[in-house]
């Protein structure tokens, strides 16, 4: 790429899931045709083509039938008449892929260039599975159409909520020494892109083969250097990045910072209603469509966590979300704008609703619905909190039915063990989901519902790679990488089926059974994870100072307004709307009705609706306090079989991933036992009760 400081990916970074060797054997004896006369050569035809070529070294012919395998392009006229069924929002994404049992072709069809070459990963990947004495013929739509990652990268090279060494797009080159990554040396130079092309383009393709198609570069917290990024030269070096991307059929985006106006230009306001502020957006947008003509648009966080925002003018969070869509309208941009807003100064004292974190989205936001231009997107993360190991849906996905929403995921383990604890979150990603909103649609299949563009909806979630060898820090955690690409295509997919999928694609080498523990190991993680953390949904436990480890009271008397309320009677938040913060009435009836009572209220959200006295009967007939002590005892000795497993795969795997990943479950055990005792011995020295198993708690 032109005038990028080209510097050669690190030779040993790891293949995840796309292991070179594999992939080209699967496919030596392929001849590859591809076919797109129905929709005309494009990037994503031509890049589809140097994977063929270049990346797996095939043959590829223009004579199809010369071709085992064709992939080709469809007309409607070819899909009507065959009477194929591509459903949904994003159908032009899907594929179809036809496999026979001898002799004939294998084909591989979508009505775009992007679904050739996401049908084309699929079959590479092993989906749909090739029986042997059947045809298969299968099409597949994504259930989401925008399947987005945001990168919380830094101009200055470190990753917000970063576990894998610094970032991929930005910072000096050769500066990542390790992924324990702590500061980054001052440039003296304003070109902050690492420029670390080999890399890009193996990140990128590793999005693609797992359908995603966005991708927002830089964190929502726009700071220095960043500020720029909407500026030449640094304009010139995202074109860059988002030709690549784009190649690969992924829109790119930037996080832009709301007072940008004020900061590079001198305005004296940055209030969303003025015309000059108005007008400076209209013409940074175009000047930006001049160089990337396929930019998908902004994210904005505005008005939380310090970051500047409309309510500094007295205007609403539409009036600045509207001004953007506006200035992005006439280029087929869109504007996100993240719903993660709450007042981060409260007073621990206060036990009345405003004080309440869990209402804050739902408060900012609720009353706006129906406001957002047809080309805006509300970010609604999943939770009302924060991404904790356990929360009820955000109740804003009930509220929001006319507008564009996406809903948001962290991949990046922040509250989840910091990619060093094992942590496979698609469980609790599809719990969400499958939540119940309305009459015949969840979580996921109400978002389209309540769209007023049904193809501006989707997922979206912090992505937890860096410059590490690995890509993740831990080996293991590429899956949860993966299972969040398969988890957008597919809302429902089964977990077991994508972690042993992983596990095959990425362990080769191990053969079925190891291939089925490593599965095992990722599938029960999260809820072993939740086990020894904060107990049944109170949430923010963790220690305050980076996130990782317990920290009981770190937050209690803070600023940032989440408590657990711990005494020497009971534990838990009280957000009923009979003696609480009300927040359970902000569901629709039913729900309301069930998280009022604690006796409906299911485990994993109790105390994240109640105080409960200690003694209180949990469903099972064990007491409260009992139930939190075994689930620590339980999730720490669970980690010491999560050990022996991994030690039983030891023999057929590779000594530096085996290495990896073994001290990473060392530094889990320790974490674990440091989480169960720190919890234990907490509510025993408030409670004086000890476990009735007479297990050792210190006192
Ligand atoms: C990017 C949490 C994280 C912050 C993050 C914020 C957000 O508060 O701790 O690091 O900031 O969420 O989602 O904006």
């Amino acid at each position: 790429v032109e005038g990028i400081d080209m510097a050669i990916a690190g030779e040993d970074a790891d293949e995840m899931w796309l292991r070179h060797s594999v992939m080209a054997d699967r496919t030596k004896h392929q001849t590859f045709c591809v076919n797109v006369d129905a929709t005309g050569e494009d990037a994503v035809s031509l890049r589809l083509r140097s994977e063929i070529v270049q990346w797996l070294g095939a043959s590829l012919v223009s004579d199809p039938s010369r071709a085992t395998v064709i992939l080709r392009t469809l007309t409607d006229h070819d899909i009507a008449g065959r009477g194929l069924t591509f459903d949904g929002a994003a159908a032009n994404e899907g594929w179809h892929i036809h496999i026979p049992t001898s002799g004939q072709p294998v084909i591989i069809e979508s009505p775009s260039t992007r679904g050739l070459l996401y049908g084309f990963y699929a079959w590479l990947e092993g989906t749909p599975n090739a029986a042997e004495e059947k045809t298969v013929d299968v099409t597949s739509c994504p259930d989401q159409p925008i399947r987005m990652l945001d990168q919380w990268d830094q101009a200055n090279g470190s990753v917000e909520r970063g576990y894998a060494g610094e970032s991929i797009f930005f910072g000096r080159w050769g500066s990542n020494v390790h992924s324990e990554f702590v500061s980054f040396p001052q440039r003296g130079e304003y070109d902050v892109f690492r420029g670390d092309v080999d890399r890009l383009v193996a990140y990128t393709r590793y999005c693609a083969s797992i359908g995603l198609n966005a991708i927002c570069l830089n964190n929502v917290n726009v700071r220095g250097y960043a500020i720029r990024f909407i500026q030449d030269p640094w304009l010139t070096r995202i074109a860059q990045i988002a030709h690549i991307f784009e190649s690969f059929g992924l829109k790119v985006f930037l996080s832009v910072n709301f007072a940008a106006p004020r900061i590079l230009s001198g305005l004296s306001t940055v209030d969303p209603c003025d015309p000059a502020v108005q007008q400076w957006w209209n013409e940074m947008v175009d000047h930006i469509y001049e160089r990337i003509p396929g930019f998908g648009g902004f994210v904005v966080k505005a008005d939380s966590e310090g970051e500047p925002g409309p309510y500094q003018y007295g205007r609403t969070h539409t009036d600045g979300a509207n001004m953007f869509a506006h200035a992005l309208a006439p280029h087929g941009g869109i504007v996100i704008w993240r719903a993660f807003v709450y007042n981060s100064h409260t007073d621990w004292r206060d036990r009345t609703a405003q004080a309440d974190r869990a209402r804050a989205a739902w408060e900012n936001f609720h009353d706006l619905d129906g406001q957002f231009a047809s080309n805006a997107i509300l970010q609604v993360k999943f939770g009302p909190i924060d991404f904790q190991t356990s929360e009820p849906l955000n109740p804003l996905f009930f509220a929001m039915k006319h507008t564009n929403v996406i809903m948001e995921f962290e991949i990046t383990a922040e509250y989840l063990g910091h990619q060093i604890d094992l942590n496979f979150p698609l469980p609790q990603w599809e719990h969400m989901a499958s939540w119940p909103v309305e009459e015949g649609a969840d979580a996921a299949r109400a978002l389209s519902r309540h769209a007023l563009n049904p193809r501006l909806t989707g997922f979206a979630a912090v992505a937890n790679v860096g410059m590490d060898w690995s890509w993740t820090g831990n080996p293991l955690a590429q899956a949860n990488f993966f299972g969040y690409g398969l988890f957008c295509w597919n809302n429902h997919v089964p977990v077991s089926r994508v972690s042993l999928q992983w596990a095959q694609l990425t362990f080769p080498d191990c053969d079925d059974e190891h291939q089925h523990t490593i599965a095992h190991m990722l599938d029960q993680s999260n809820e072993i994870y939740a086990q020894y953390t904060a107990p049944l949904g109170v949430g923010f436990m963790v220690n305050r100072d980076g996130h990782y480890g317990p920290g009981p009271d770190d937050y209690e008397f803070s600023r940032w307004g989440t408590y657990h309320f711990a005494d020497r009677d009971g534990i838990g938040v009280d957000r009923t709307q009979k003696t609480g913060t009300g927040y359970a009435g902000l569901y629709p009836e039913d729900q309301a009705r069930q998280f009022e009572d604690p006796a409906t209220t299911p485990d994993d959200v109790l105390l994240f609706f109640h105080h409960l006295p200690y003694s209180w009967q949990m469903k099972d007939g064990r007491t409260l306090l009992q139930r939190i002590y075994d689930d620590h005892f339980d999730g720490a000795a669970r980690v010491d079989d999560v050990i022996r497993d991994w030690k039983s795969c030891a023999s057929q795997i590779d000594e530096r991933r085996r290495e990896e990943v073994s001290r990473r479950l060392t530094a889990q055990q320790a974490d674990a036992r440091e989480w169960r005792d720190e919890i234990c011995t907490f509510l025993y020295r408030f409670s004086g009760i000890a476990d009735e198993h007479g297990r050792k708690i210190s006192d």
